[in-house]
């Protein structure tokens, strides 16, 4: 989820602290990503070894203890051929420690060391299995599995290449990661991998590269003497190559890159790179083509977006697969939420479940708690933490307290948290952030795995703390019989959630064009109820925190208590209009909207004649299942307020008087 950077030259002479330099300014360029920790490892001056530095926070501390650590002069004796690796991590196993720090190695003697992003989802059956064969673990991580793993086929296959090593080894692993693997057994050569996790390679030559694609090769790969057919036909000999999560690390030293694709393994030997597939299917292309980057750098870090915040809305159909990585098995039906697995039978048995945050994470609890009223058959309470702890709540031993929070430091949240936990409630931290206050002080808890974000106004995380709480749900409810029907519908429909969050950020240039009709007013009313209630919100609140325009989110059967007031020609409404269970009360709600001369923006279902009917302006959605429309009905909201603020010259990443993290009441 956050950064690799892998550094080789081949014939092209530079020193270790030349090559330290071009690491940590590779690590730098990937650090818009976000990250907690980061680390590096080169070979030691003698060559034998590998030796490795790891530090927690920024990048500069790494860059500090490099320069302490290798000021030496045997640091500056040019090397002709070398490999670097280094990464910046986002904890999702283990907190942000050194020893959970990048790279992870195979032994004591650093034979295999690798930099990892994603989530290797299987961990635990290859730590076993490899436990059982005397491997002994230093880290939290699941990454460190894979280091483990191919230091064993090692032994196993001694005459493996090292490229069939890390091939056997991603056989073997299920989940998302980008790889880049380095060993003291094969100086010079670096085999790196992707499946879900972008990995690109970037190709530097004196001169115009002799080639513009790279062949793929198939099945198993001939002996080592006798397979140098299989790589690139350089005519250069001098190379040096690049291997990155993104091309903003690499754009200042080539801009002719390969783009890996799912299960590529691309291996550098002798200095020659070859990209290697196991298995052949129908639809595959001969050749992976060598793209010329036309970008400039600024452009690339936010990845062809103009804001952080708006990269991660677009982010969404993979975060929310994120999420439900390793959990959601949707070929058995089957979900597992490790980290509270052990505690669900405690929490079946209690009075009553608690949901507690701020802001947007707030959010994701009202648009959850129908869902969860409905499969846990639970009492379930909302609440906001400042306002929890102003009523002095009463809290009962027999509480389940869960505590939302993307960033787990927001000090109401965590004040109401070490509150319960005195009354001794049952807490549950459901965060973004591994390793944090909330993480730390819950008995158990939920990584909702978004990965980091940047933007101070929170758009992928609450996606995805939606999906935790309705994962927990599904869980608490498993052995319901009378819940299965409804359960099997729920999880169908969160399989093809990813793909339905594409379709609507499809509409990202209507939504555009809407708010052009919008910006210039003062004021936006955003009204709809059950399912999509907590969308009016979190739509009013991202409205309010960019653009600084008045909003509001109104619960629709509250209209004529007071809200209708508001409503005549001039007032910009939005209404969320889906065909559920209170269809026909919003309905009314709109009719009463377009009575008072209201002209309603709708967002509704795609192909509702009948809706679209009461309005010009409509926003269609696909149908999915009730207590999930609240993810699709939010996601115009984010786009439409980024809009609005750009078109207001606002700041959209850092609104005025906002902190990305509130640790102060
Ligand atoms: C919303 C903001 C804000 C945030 C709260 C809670 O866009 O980011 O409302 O959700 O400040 O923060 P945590 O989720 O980090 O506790
Ligand atoms: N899952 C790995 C870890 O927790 C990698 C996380 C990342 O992508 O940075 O160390």
């Amino acid at each position: 989820m956050c950064g690799i950077f892998a550094y080789l030259n081949y014939l092209t002479p530079k020193s270790r602290q030349e090559v330290l330099d071009l690491l940590v300014t590779g690590l730098k360029r990937l650090e818009y990503r976000g990250y907690d920790s980061t680390g590096v490892a080169i070979d030691s001056p003698d060559n034998k070894n590998i030796v490795m530095v790891k530090r927690t926070g920024k990048v500069k501390v790494l860059e500090d203890a490099i320069q302490e650590l290798f000021s030496g002069s045997e640091y500056s004796d040019p090397v002709m051929t070398h490999v670097g690796i280094a990464h910046t991590r986002w904890a999702t196993h283990g907190v942000p420690c050194e020893r959970n720090s990048h790279p992870h190695r195979s032994d004591d003697t650093n034979a295999f060391v690798v930099v990892h992003n994603g989530i290797i989802t299987n961990y635990n059956d290859v730590k076993t299995f490899l436990a059982k064969r005397g491997y002994e673990f230093e880290s939290d991580t699941d990454t460190e599995v894979f280091a483990k793993l191919v230091h064993h086929l090692w032994k196993k296959h001694p005459n493996y290449s090292f490229r069939e090593l890390v091939e056997q080894a991603i056989l073997q692993v299920e989940g998302a990661f980008a790889i880049a693997v380095k060993s003291k057994y094969f100086p010079g050569e670096c085999v790196a991998s992707r499946r879900s996790s972008p990995l690109l390679v970037g190709i530097k030559t004196k001169t115009r590269l002799a080639t513009d694609h790279i062949p793929i090769l198939y099945g198993k790969v001939l002996p080592r003497s006798e397979s140098t057919s299989e790589f690139m036909p350089l005519e250069e000999k001098e190379v040096e190559y690049f291997f990155a999560s993104d091309a903003s690390a690499v754009i200042e030293h080539t801009n002719r890159v390969i783009y890996l694709e799912d299960d590529d393994v691309a291996a550098v030997r002798d200095g020659t790179l070859s990209i290697h597939r196991l298995k052949k299917s129908l639809d595959d292309p001969h050749a992976r083509e060598i793209t010329t980057l036309k970008m400039e750098i600024q452009q690339i870090m936010k990845g062809n977006y103009d804001y952080f915040m708006q990269k991660e809305i677009f982010e969404q159909p993979d975060s929310v697969v994120n999420t439900m990585r390793g959990r959601v098995r949707f070929d058995g039906n089957a979900i597992v939420l490790g980290g509270i697995k052990d505690y669900i039978p405690e929490i079946k048995r209690c009075r009553r479940l608690m949901l507690i945050g701020c802001g947007t994470s707030y959010h994701s609890a009202v648009a959850t708690r129908q869902l969860l009223e409905e499969l846990t058959e639970l009492p379930v309470m909302v609440e906001l933490a400042s306002d929890f702890l102003d009523r002095n709540t009463p809290i009962f031993r027999d509480d389940v307290c869960f505590f939302i929070s993307q960033s787990g430091e927001t000090a109401d949240t965590l004040m109401a948290l070490r509150y319960c936990k005195q009354r001794g409630a049952l807490i549950v931290g459901i965060t973004n952030t591994v390793g944090s206050s909330i993480c730390r002080e819950s008995h158990c808890g939920v990584h909702i795995n978004a990965g980091p974000e940047i933007g101070v106004a929170s758009t992928k995380a609450y996606t995805s703390q939606f999906i935790s709480l309705v994962m927990f749900a599904l869980v608490m409810s498993e052995d319901r019989l009378s819940l299965q029907t409804r359960r099997l519908e729920i999880l169908q429909a969160l399989s093809k959630l990813a793909d339905q969050i594409r379709e609507v950020l499809k509409l990202d240039s209507k939504v555009q064009e809407l708010a052009k009709d919008l910006y210039q007013h003062k004021s936006l009313l955003i009204m709809g109820r059950g399912y999509n209630f907590a969308t009016c919100l979190e739509g009013a609140l991202k409205v309010k925190e960019l653009t600084y325009m008045h909003s509001e989110g109104i619960m629709a059967g509250e209209l004529k208590h007071g809200p209708l007031a508001l409503v005549d020609d001039s007032m910009p409404v939005l209404m969320i209009v889906l065909r559920d269970p209170v269809y026909v009360k919003c309905m009314n709600a709109l009719q009463q909207v377009t009575s008072r001369k209201g002209c309603p923006v709708i967002i509704c279902e795609e192909g509702d004649e009948e809706t679209k009917a009461f309005s010009s302006r409509h926003l269609e959605i696909p149908r999915t299942v009730d207590c999930l429309q609240g993810i699709l009905t939010v996601i115009p909201m984010q786009l439409l307020s980024y809009h609005i603020a750009v078109l207001r010259g606002c700041d959209v990443d850092c609104p005025r008087n906002l902190a990305k993290s509130v640790t102060v009441e």
